[in-house]
């Protein structure tokens, strides 16, 4: 690592050495961009690394409400306002009991990222709160939300920070949060994305992380001459992200043979079909985390109960779920198995072995910043349309994320080619991501 780099890296460990999720991706990609840092003695000179490792402005709250006993509960609310040099705050709400000040501060640099990727206006943030959904009312969700929108609307706005859904935050919870801004703030606006159809969403917005994924990895198979069409496939998830790739890949004649959730995963040799994918929002809309009940449904499915689908011999392998949650030894299990490419779905899916392991076997490996930001790409096109007070045709969205993966694509190609021709996506993602927010730091001074 760059002596400049590690000197930031050294000190913002010192000063939480507990924030293991945030240090792991501060360290991806500061691995990166040495040859950036050593081409321009403006970044070290300008304490650009020092400042772009600080958010801007964390907001931290407490979070009442009452469960259906009548009995109040409290959680701790978040939103980290990393970096606002692109653009307006941008990036999801987590509802999960894993959120803590880490888990955001990871989200939110790596967001920061990703929307420059984009090459759209905005900056990076993320929120969320511990909050667990699994086995909760309708009545308590709202509760909660209304709760935690009580607090948020007063750091948030469509030209300050608009934020969305991430794990445990859908139409659902958009709905109730976007509800309750509304009479707080007597404003009817796009301070949120991912809104229903109906008041002011996008279409293609719920398919669009999973979209722009598989539109990615078509690109990654044209660069080897290769394409998607009779690929066998693992995902793990079954949530949104993963439900809009299995839609998208069966649609263009891959085999999706696998989706996963904390209990397990199911193995289904005949491939999904649409009846099966359109299965994964019932799973989802049940409220209980679990995937073992598809079954029972699906007889061609077999459920493999606490074990992870990485040990299934598959082309593609995409991990759709959250951070961390393909390791070493999983990524020497799909290597041997023959993995063609893996494309990281889930923000910072892979551990550093992983990647490692990937790399070292010289297998494609793209990161989640440019696989997923599909989605992110689409609420900027709902933002747009909001503020031009339109909606667009299901197609003209499709076309602008295809063009704009295609965009990501090309970027990694172009700052991530090694000598020997490999293509070493996680550099180039880095790279292209940070050279954008570092320009726009450095002529907007302090
Ligand atoms: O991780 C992500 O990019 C998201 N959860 C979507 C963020 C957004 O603002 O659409």
């Amino acid at each position: 690592m760059n002596e400049y780099a590690q000197r930031v890296l050294d000190l913002r460990r010192s000063q939480a050495p507990w924030e293991l999720e945030y240090l792991q991706s501060v360290t991806e990609v500061f691995e990166s961009i040495g040859s950036v840092i050593e081409a321009d003695p403006r970044l070290e000179r300008d304490k650009i690394l020092e400042r772009m490792t600080i958010p801007e402005r964390v907001i931290s709250f407490q979070v009442p409400w009452l469960d259906e006993k009548g009995e109040i509960q409290v959680n701790n609310g978040y939103r980290v306002q990393f970096n606002s040099a692109l653009g307006p705050y941008k990036g999801g709400l987590r509802f999960h009991p894993s959120v803590n000040l880490s888990v955001l501060k990871f989200l939110g640099f790596e967001q920061t990222f990703k929307n420059s990727l984009t090459t759209l206006p905005m900056g990076g943030g993320k929120g969320g709160s511990d909050f667990n959904p699994r086995g909760k009312t309708d009545h308590e969700v709202m509760n909660f939300c209304n709760s935690f929108m009580r607090e948020l609307f007063r750091h948030i706005g469509p030209d300050t920070d608009v934020p969305a859904g991430d794990i445990g935050v859908g139409a659902r919870e958009i709905g109730y949060l976007f509800g309750q801004y509304k009479r707080l703030a007597n404003t009817f606006n796009g301070v949120l994305t991912g809104k229903g159809l109906a008041w002011g969403g996008s279409l293609v917005r719920s398919e669009a992380t999973g979209y722009g994924a598989i539109y990615f990895v078509q690109h990654m198979l044209a660069k080897k001459n290769q394409e998607i069409a009779g690929k066998k496939i693992a995902l793990s998830g079954f949530g949104n992200v993963a439900w809009g790739a299995a839609l998208k890949a069966t649609s263009l004649g891959a085999k999706v043979i696998t989706i996963s959730g904390p209990d397990g995963y199911i193995l289904d040799e005949d491939g999904l079909d649409f009846e099966k994918v359109a299965y994964m929002l019932e799973l989802r809309s049940s409220g209980r985390d679990i995937v073992a009940p598809y079954a029972e449904k699906f007889p061609s499915g077999k459920f493999i109960a606490g074990r992870k689908p990485w040990e299934v011999p598959v082309d593609i392998a995409m991990p759709c779920a959250i951070q961390n949650e393909l390791n070493g030894e999983d990524a020497a299990q799909l290597v041997a198995n023959k993995v063609e490419l893996v494309a990281e779905v889930s923000n910072m899916g892979c551990t550093p072995e992983a990647i490692h392991c990937f790399q070292g076997n010289k297998i494609n490996f793209a990161p989640g910043k440019a696989v997923n930001a599909g989605g992110v790409a689409t609420s900027c096109l709902e933002m747009t349309q909001n503020a031009s007070h339109t909606y667009w045709a299901a197609e003209k969205v499709d076309a602008r994320l295809y063009m704009i993966a295609t965009g990501i694509h090309e970027a990694c190609v172009r700052n991530g080619t090694e000598v020997d021709g490999y293509i070493n996506y996680v550099a180039g993602a880095n790279i292209a991501g940070f050279k954008r927010v570092a320009e726009a730091m450095l002529a907007q001074g302090i």
